[in-house]
């Protein structure tokens, strides 16, 4: 049973699993036929191909299921379509025969469910059809917006992100923009008296807009400037079908895979691997990893995947520029990590009112565990309690996991999850990851054309790479004319892909919010962000396109990682290993206390199969850059004497509306520099007698810009921080906010600015992996313990049979 918002809590089953006759479930065929399965519908008894007649009992929606029939091996996928018109209304491609096709249909609709044998030897699939019931009644209230929120000081970003409203990464030092799903989110708003101004006034309203200029430019376009040519979005199962078709035009080069893990709602998940003598996967090339769709609304993040793997495969076949990286390295694309979320936000498209909104907007995963007892049952296309349900996949990584911008609560855009990997969804990246030498790495998002690199915590600081790094992110915001960042720029994030997959591995890694404005915008936008093309920023700079390729070529480039060379007879196995644990953040409660870190335990490996002879083996660093240190610089000089500044005659009146109202006390200062100088940071406090007061202290430079700020409520002090302050001229701003007895003004007083040194570059223990060599029986013939730093070449030598003479001779 469902009891929930927006659920009537009807579930009519049609040819369920359980209720129809066990026959009637079994579809049958005697023939593979390789081909889609949802372009339209077969005549009955075409080859490859069984069906099934149903009516819809609801108004909601159809979940068609397939199932192996016992252990049989192949693939079938599945379709349904409208009877009266032939039109696809939902279908699952994935690679084997465990498919759940699901969108939203009308009561009374008949529909055709086709079942296809794509290939195998599976002459038989287990199909169950089920109906489930949306109530949408209480549509009307629900208009979704997008809003800035005026946040002048960290102090109002905290404030904001603990209202657990959906959060973009639209974000300056000023505000940010965040998704109000309805008037409850409004009302959250306005009740902690923050300051908004509207910016997307109706999301439906402008999403069937979208919808419209999308069927335009796809009416009125042939083909598109991406490499397969598409002119809209694709549905899940595009996506799967695609990759098998990619994989089955190009046997050597492409292989499609399922990820270890099916999602919450059972779904596989599917990947692309692209290299010469692709199933060769131990051959020791650098991989680079490209994925998208963490989140589930943010489509073009899957479309940019989806169409680096076709860019890869043309561009091998065109040979060229593309067609050496490809030879010197291995691509792995995962288009849609997280399908459950992906297919809700996508099938709802076309329905045109508020569920548009509150399911084509989801963002998370489908989890529903950590939800209250009653929101946990119903599927999640059905969309109980609306968007709230699920685990944030990008706040669930180990990297820092549980710290600040994570949420702890159940409901919230950003939930963190109940521990550490907690979501199949980010134990399938971590398996890629983990054990392959993922050297590179983007994880595509959508919006507001960033290339973000690690920490997304300020406190972590920057690793020791981080010149190398900014470096490299930098040259790719040079394609797509985004900006280059840490993460942590915008505001603090904890459990990060690549928080946890660079500072436990090494390999580099990005994400990249595509786009200038919109969750998913209309097509061409796509487009014009992939190839570069105007609007987008990357306008002529090569896009996104030329983005990836610059990622790719440094994958190739040993350089950029480490590299082990030596000799082992054929069909020896190598492996490099190392088993460690890295702390999360302390993990903070619901009630914003702290409790210990976690120990989180990783193992990292890669193998080589040895064809005889010398080898040469690309691998991440062997140590953690979690230990290896932080880069910081050495002081040039001293830090500048501190200032003290004098009070100026008089009190401000009070003002809670700055920088709106201008009212308040100037007091110049200055900062010097190098020679004299060099400040790696510059504190300025000030106090006054009662918390009960409340002055808030704001820090402009000469040319007016807002550099840093403290306005807390409830402390009789405030503290504003500025890293590498530029020398110049400075304006101190105090803000007479709130006075506790108006009668006797409690005026501020010791306003200093203080300095202090630059933090200098440190440097933690080396950790080595361990190296295994195995003959073919499987016994381990070799060990030695490596270091390998990144850009180094490490000569392992005759490892296998070295070792394997040593064993010998020790066990006379
Ligand atoms: O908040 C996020 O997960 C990402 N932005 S989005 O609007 N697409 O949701 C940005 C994450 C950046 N932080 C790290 N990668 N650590
Ligand atoms: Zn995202």
């Amino acid at each position: 049973m469902v009891a929930a918002l927006g659920l009537s809590g009807v579930v009519v089953i049609g040819l369920g699993w359980s209720t129809a006759n066990a026959a009637d479930n079994v579809l049958r065929s005697d023939k593979a036929v390789a081909r889609s399965c949802f372009e339209k519908p077969l005549p009955k008894g075409a080859a490859g191909v069984d069906r099934r007649e149903v009516t819809s009992t609801v108004d909601g929606l159809v979940q068609a299921r397939l199932r192996p029939q016992g252990s049989g091996s192949g693939d079938w996928d599945v379709a349904v379509f409208d009877k009266a018109t032939g039109k696809v209304v939902a279908a699952s491609a994935a690679l084997r025969s465990s498919e759940l096709a699901e969108s939203f249909v009308t009561k009374g609709q008949e529909l055709v469910v086709q079942a296809c044998r794509y290939t195998g030897s599976s002459r038989t699939v287990v199909l169950g059809v089920d109906f489930l019931a949306v109530d949408t009644q209480d549509a009307a209230t629900q208009r979704a917006e997008i809003v800035r929120v005026e946040t002048p000081t960290k102090q109002h970003k905290d404030r904001l992100f603990a209202l657990g409203l959906d959060v973009t990464e639209k974000a300056d030092a000023t505000g940010v923009e965040v998704v109000l799903a309805g008037d409850a989110d409004r009302a959250t708003l306005r009740e902690a008296g923050m300051k908004s101004t509207v910016v997307q006034a109706d999301i439906s309203a402008k999403s069937i807009e979208n919808t419209k200029a999308d069927r335009e430019y796809a009416d009125r376009t042939a083909a598109s400037a991406l490499p397969s040519g598409r002119t809209a979005y694709r549905h899940l199962y595009e996506y799967n079908f695609e990759m098998k078709e990619l994989a089955r035009a190009n046997p050597r080069l492409v292989k499609a895979f399922t990820l270890p893990e099916a999602t919450w709602e059972g779904r596989d998940v599917v990947g692309v691997e692209i290299a010469t003598d692709v199933e060769n996967t131990k051959d020791g090339k650098p991989v680079d990893f490209t994925m998208g769709v963490h989140h589930a609304r943010e489509w073009p993040a899957g479309e940019h995947a989806i169409e680096w793997a076709h860019e890869l495969v043309k561009g091998y076949r065109a040979g060229g520029e593309l067609k050496s990286l490809v030879e010197k390295t291995r691509n792995i694309v995962v288009p849609i990590v997280n399908p459950d979320g992906f297919n809700v936000s996508r099938e709802a498209e076309p329905k045109g009112d508020f569920s548009r909104f509150d399911y084509e907007m989801k963002r998370k995963n489908c989890n529903v565990n950590d939800s209250p007892e009653d929101l946990r049952a119903g599927a999640c296309a059905a969309n109980p309690a609306g968007r709230e349900r699920g685990t944030d996949p990008n706040r669930n990584y180990a990297g820092f996991w549980g710290g600040s911008g994570a949420s702890t609560y159940w409901g919230s855009d950003t939930f963190r999850g109940s521990g550490p990997f907690s979501e199949p969804e980010t134990r399938n990246v971590r398996s890629v990851i983990a054990n392959r030498p993922v050297t590179n790495l983007i994880t595509l998002h959508t919006y507001s054309n960033l290339v973000l690199r690690v920490p997304g915590v300020a406190d972590v600081r920057p690793p020791l790479d981080e010149p190398a790094y900014k470096a490299l992110g930098d040259k790719m915001a040079s394609r797509n004319g985004y900006t280059s960042q840490p993460s942590w720029a915008l505001y603090d994030t904890t459990g990060g892909t690549e928080d946890w997959s660079y500072f436990a591995t090494g390999g580099w890694g990005f994400t990249f919010e595509v786009g200038p404005n919109e969750f998913h915008p209309p097509f061409a936008e796509v487009v014009a962000e992939y190839a570069g093309l105007a609007p987008a920023a990357g306008a002529g700079k090569g896009g996104n396109r030329q983005a990836f390729i610059d990622m790719l070529t440094n994958t190739a480039d040993p350089a950029a990682h480490a590299t082990l060379v030596g000799s082992a007879p054929k069909g020896y196995q190598l492996q490099v290993r190392k088993a460690f644990t890295t702390p999360t953040s302390p993990v903070v409660q619901p009630d914003g206390s702290t409790k210990e870190p976690i120990q989180w335990a990783d193992v990292i490996k890669s193998d080589l199969a040895s064809k005889g002879g010398r080898f040469s083996w690309a691998v991440n660093p062997s140590t953690r850059p979690y230990v290896a240190g932080r880069y910081g610089r050495d002081p040039q000089g001293p830090p500048q004497a501190g200032i003290a500044l004098a009070n100026p005659d008089g009190i401000p009146a009070e003002n809670t509306n700055f920088p709106g109202d201008a009212t308040a006390e100037r007091i110049p200062f200055h900062v010097d520099g190098m020679p004299a100088v060099d400040n790696g940071k510059m504190e300025v406090t000030v106090g006054w007698a009662t918390p009960e007061t409340d002055w808030d202290l704001y820090i402009f430079d000469s040319a007016g810009n807002l550099v840093t700020s403290s306005a807390n409520g409830g402390t009789n002090t405030e503290k504003a921080v500025l890293f590498d302050p530029p020398a110049g001229d400075y304006t101190a701003v105090m803000v007479n906010y709130e006075q506790a007895d108006p009668a006797t003004p409690d005026d501020w007083s010791n306003l200093n600015v203080g300095f202090s040194s630059p933090l200098p570059t440190t440097y933690g223990p080396k950790e080595p992996y361990t190296l295994t060599c195995s003959d073919q029986r499987g016994n381990i013939v070799g060990l030695a313990e490596i270091y390998a730093d990144r850009g180094q070449t490490v000569d392992v030598g005759d490892v296998c049979t070295r070792s394997a003479r040593t064993a010998k001779e020790r066990g006379k």
